[in-house]
């Protein structure tokens, strides 16, 4: 067996036996007549210890190795107060399963900067490191216990195509491909499925979804592909039905994370403070209000990063709805009453995390609402169908995995977040 124990198995129950541990070595000290090994696990660190005289052959062997080589280890277990952990492994036999080439692209534990680009052509290496780690353990954990809350809300996870000949949330925007010579794009966000999937029966319904999007604009919270949490659920009166699941998802997810990941939050040095329930509500006329005395903002305009900022400023919370949007700057399918969308943005320290609304379900005010905006029905065909044969009210909300973690670990850019982002500039690795 290569490995026996992970290094945080490894406890006073040991000493004294023997034991395999496998891994990464991190640094290696050689004494002369000892030499200790750092030996790294996706968990944590342990101390080999290899004395020269007891095993000529394999202590030159271990010694010789590069750093971030992958060896398996096996030997005793000792108790040694002066070492990290308490213990080391006193080394009797060891395989190395991998050499590392030299030099490394990157380090792994030195201090020195390397800029981002040179992290993310280097990813493997660079996930190796405990603060990019932590995060990827954070984005685990948020995606399965944001999952858990909505089973326990009688959510079914689905899966819908992210190729498809209709586009969801406005032309301009999609990647075109060529799906055995006709056109399709990859899905903007799984919007048309998840409604359709409201007639079936099936009338609670979250998807961990990709969202392909050919945004022109190169920021640090914008991604080409990026991850989110959708949900649809029907037989409801308002938006604020959806509004409520998506603010106790928030909290219940942030809840378990701060229980659980207390070690990785350390790593980042993070402090998260939990906003208390309901999150507060600012309808866009008084978001309208408050950057009228600072900037020239029309009722009608969108919010772009600086109005979201400015408004930030203003109020005291770090979680937050916006609510009642203009129709105008909303997509096709948002219920609305007068000139008003049943829509809502979610802010978390100044910048939308996710967006929701209550949808239209009459197939006739559908019709209508898509005639006026000038669109081409035949390229909705089988999401109109739906519409025909029982609909029933609903509404969900696209949720950003990507721009949540963000925030919630206050990264400043949102390719932190994702393993290997894809942006304007970047398809590899
Ligand atoms: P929207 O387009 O607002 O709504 O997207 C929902 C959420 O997804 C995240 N997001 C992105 N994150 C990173 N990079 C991007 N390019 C990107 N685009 C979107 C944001 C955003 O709030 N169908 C609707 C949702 C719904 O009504 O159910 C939609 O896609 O966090």
């Amino acid at each position: 067996m290569l490995r026996s124990h992970y290094s945080k198995e490894i406890g006073e129950k040991d000493y004294g036996k023997k034991i395999s541990i496998a891994g990464w070595i991190e640094d290696i000290r050689n004494l002369g007549g000892i030499a200790f090994v750092i030996l790294r696990d996706r968990y944590g660190r342990m101390q080999i210890t290899a004395i020269k005289k007891q095993n000529p052959e394999l202590f030159k062997e271990l010694v010789s190795l590069s750093r971030e080589s992958v060896i398996a280890a096996y030997g005793t277990c000792q108790e040694n107060e002066k070492v990290m952990n308490g213990w080391e492994l006193l080394i009797e036999k060891m395989e190395v399963l991998a050499k590392a080439d030299t030099p490394l692209p990157m380090g792994v534990i030195d201090k020195v900067n390397v800029d981002f680009d040179t992290r993310l052509d280097n990813r493997i290496i660079d996930l190796r490191r405990d603060e990019v780690k932590a995060i990827f353990m954070i984005r685990h954990s948020f995606i399965g216990f944001a999952s858990e809350f909505l089973r326990k809300k009688g959510f079914v996870e689905v899966h819908t195509p992210k190729i498809s000949a209709a586009s969801s949330e406005g032309g301009t925007e999609v990647f075109r491909i060529d799906y055995f010579g006709r056109p399709a794009y990859l899905v903007q966000s799984p919007q048309l499925y998840k409604q359709m999937l409201m007639a079936s029966g099936l009338d609670r319904v979250y998807e961990i979804a990709w969202y392909f999007r050919a945004e022109e604009h190169d920021t640090s919270r914008h991604l080409n592909e990026s991850t989110a949490i959708d949900i649809e659920m029907a037989f409801i009166e308002s938006e604020e039905e959806v509004m409520k699941v998506a603010e106790e998802m928030t909290d219940y997810a942030i809840q378990k994370i701060v229980d659980e990941n207390s070690k990785e939050l350390d790593i980042l040095q993070v402090e998260v403070d939990l906003p208390s329930l309901p999150y507060p509500r600012i309808t866009y006329d008084e978001v309208v209000e408050i950057l009228q005395k600072e900037i020239d903002f029309k009722w009608g305009d969108d919010l772009g990063t600086d109005e979201e900022n400015l408004l930030a400023k203003h109020v005291d919370y770090e979680l937050y709805f916006i609510t009642k949007f203009p129709l105008e700057i909303k997509p096709f399918y948002a219920m609305f009453d007068g000139k008003y969308a049943r829509a809502f943005d979610l802010e978390f320290k100044g910048m939308e995390i996710a967006s929701g609304a209550q949808r239209i379900h009459d197939y006739d005010l559908l019709i209508k609402r898509m005639d006026e905006l000038g669109m081409n029905k035949e390229n909705f065909e089988d999401y109109l169908k739906a519409f025909r044969y029982g609909m029933p009210p609903h509404g969900g909300f696209g949720y950003g995995i990507e721009r949540f973690l963000m925030r919630l670990l206050n990264l400043t850019n949102i390719r932190e977040c994702i393993l290997f982002p894809r942006d304007r500039k970047r398809l590899r690795p």
